[in-house]
């Protein structure tokens, strides 16, 4: 446990109990949370080994989980020996190998096993053991990709062993966390059936050890594995106990293992709905921001309200950038975070267990970010999130199946949101903010709060025309909103209004596209004397400005929303009108509109 995480109050005692003047009666008993409870007596040097005990991790790595290997000589297959072996040269040269603690491996034993697996599974897997070569091809053959040799038992058990280990060793406070370098990989294993290069399912094996020899109770599973863990969501579907998580490559169920299943309408049956949470991307290509959103808007949410006892990730690096089957980009820092932000759970009990991953130098480097953020390196810095328009689709169609079962998931505001948006054909959401216009702090907080709005409140729900009318601050947090949000924004917006009063005229960011479609769609209002007019060149990243008729001067917010009101009316009707045209021409309509209005001043009546 680092400093970080301790109580102030802890911090206090141990303090506190350095003081010259201290009596024998300051011998007490501390329980610490988490921590059994030791008998101290008065001094800090006492206090001092507990109280500030390091973080220490585990790692998990035996040279014989290479000889699983594929029988035919010279064809190359991408579940290779060398996966865990160039992440362990990695950690080496890195120097991590020498700060880590490490844990041996051992065989799985076979009531283990069969806590997830049928006996006939076991049986079937042991076999192979003493297999001729034709006989090893057709039993992998008739599993669905699968390779074996006679090795492939005696690894598949080392690496279950060795990811149980390594949990105990977390539990028993041996280490805080870890790292378990293992192979073959586990997490499509079914209880009855070896698939996807796996032939058991180290991790659910793991969760149900802890569950049933070692007193652990609560266990969330979380697996970034570009692949759905079919095997470890079948083995605990029913299970309130362990939540599973899983954020994969789903492309409509076309992407291996290629089932419905790994869609987030399957979310878990009788006492345990809401214990399975898929977040299926619609496909490859996704990035750091993807992984990153769907983290905190569902994984941190719901790891923090369900408070497991331990955290045990199904690592599977085949998500990352130059990954030959995941085709996706994420990054060894974004891993890292990921890493991080788990890392705030359970008292940071934490295991990585490795899955996939095919690109060696792609694995080696991820797993490094990983090995250090787990040490207590800090992850580099990522630049601010840009989630796409799938992801953020993604992310909510799970946040309205998911907060049904998840307080912390905001059910109210996805209700509020679908009831007064969905159920009527207008609905006008209006914040006003009245606050010095100067002020960078309520900018930025303004700033946050449409972000919150706008994804919470509109992206759930039918609305398709949603038209943003701004004044004064609120027309930069607009800008913003619209930078931040541009896919979801260029879908469902249909106008942007603005009347920035005396307030500089706000830019959108940067992107062609973005800057022709708000020239397009936007109205600002500027006054005649407003310093925008004296402006050499007028880009198009200030939108459509116009001097509002009547041509007033530059005037509270009030008076020019009270002066521009008739040609904000008729801007929006305009549009509007030629929508629902459009759209009643076509079966289904849904004719939704909203318009979300952010302003300081007085309340604006149209
Ligand atoms: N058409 C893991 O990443 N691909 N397994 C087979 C058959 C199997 C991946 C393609 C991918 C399995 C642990
Ligand atoms: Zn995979």
């Amino acid at each position: 446990m680092s400093v970080e995480n301790m109580d102030i109050e802890e911090l206090y005692v141990v303090v506190d109990s350095n003081k010259p003047n201290l009596n024998d009666k300051t011998s007490k008993t501390l329980k610490r949370p988490g921590l059994d409870s030791q008998t101290v007596t008065n001094g800090i040097e006492k206090y001092h080994p507990q109280a500030f005990k390091e973080s220490r991790t585990g790692f998990v790595y035996d040279i014989r989980m290479r000889y699983h290997g594929n029988l035919h000589e010279g064809e190359y297959h991408p579940e290779d020996p060398s996966r865990i072996s160039g992440i362990a040269k990695i950690l080496e040269t890195y120097n991590c190998t020498e700060r880590l603690v490490r844990i041996p491996a051992r065989e799985a034993t076979k009531e283990e096993v069969c806590l997830v697996h049928s006996v006939k599974h076991w049986n079937e897997v042991d076999k192979t053991a003493g297999m001729k070569f034709d006989q090893l091809v057709e039993t992998g053959d008739q599993y669905n990709s699968v390779y074996l040799n006679n090795d492939s038992a005696f690894c598949a058990r080392l690496a279950c062993g060795g990811v149980i280990e390594l949990c105990k060793a977390v539990m028993q406070g041996t280490v805080t966390n870890g790292f378990a370098n293992v192979r073959p990989p586990g997490h499509h294993a079914e209880p009855e059936e070896a698939m996807g290069f796996c032939l058991f399912n180290n991790v659910a094996v793991t969760a149900k050890c802890l569950r049933e020899y070692h007193n652990v109770n609560k266990i969330l599973i979380l697996d970034w594995d570009i692949h759905h863990g079919n095997g470890t969501q079948k083995a605990f579907y029913s299970d309130p106990n362990i939540v599973y998580c899983s954020i994969h490559r789903y492309e409509n169920g076309e992407f291996y293992p290629g089932s419905e299943q790994a869609n987030y309408t399957f979310f878990g049956s009788g006492e345990a709905k809401g214990k399975t949470i898929n977040i299926p991307w619609p496909r490859a290509g996704m990035y750091d921001s993807d992984y990153i959103y769907a983290f905190d808007k569902v994984v941190m949410p719901i790891a923090d309200e369900f408070s497991p006892d331990i955290v045990i990730v199904s690592a599977g690096f085949d998500a990352a950038e130059g990954d030959p089957i995941g085709e996706n980009h994420v990054s060894p820092i974004a891993f890292g975070h990921m890493t991080h932000r788990l890392k705030s759970i359970a008292n940071g009990r934490l295991v990585l267990a490795l899955e996939g991953g095919y690109n060696i130098d792609s694995i080696s480097r991820s797993a490094l970010a990983c090995v250090k953020v787990l040490l207590g390196e800090a992850p580099e810095r990522l630049p601010p999130i840009k989630p796409s328009k799938d992801c953020m689709e993604t992310v909510h169609n799970v946040l309205r199946v998911q907060s049904r079962y998840w307080k912390s998931l905001a059910p109210e505001h996805v209700e509020i949101a679908e009831d007064t948006i969905t159920k009527q054909d207008c609905a006008i959401i209006d914040i006003d903010f009245s606050s010095n216009p100067g002020d960078n702090q309520s900018r930025h907080d303004l700033n946050e709060l449409l972000l919150y709005v706008w994804d919470n409140m509109i992206l759930h729900t039918a609305a398709r025309h949603v038209f943003l009318l701004g004044a004064g601050i609120g027309c930069s947090s607009f800008t913003n909103l619209i930078t931040e949000r541009e896919p979801m924004i260029l879908d469902r917006v249909g106008g942007v209004i603005m009347v920035p009063s005396e307030i500089e005229v706000p830019k959108v960011g940067r992107g062609t596209n973005l800057i022709d479609w708000y020239y397009e769609h936007s109205c600002i209002f500027v006054p005649e004397d407003h310093p925008y007019w004296e402006k050499k060149q007028k880009s198009k990243v200030f939108g459509r400005c116009k001097l509002p008729v009547g041509n007033m001067g530059v005037a509270p917010v009030p008076e020019i929303l009270d002066q521009c009101h008739q040609e904000i009316f008729r801007y929006v009707y305009t549009i509007l009108a030629e929508k629902l045209s459009y759209e009643n021409s076509k079966p289904t309509s849904s004719s939704t509109f909203v318009i979300l209005q952010a302003k300081h001043g007085n309340p604006f009546v149209a």
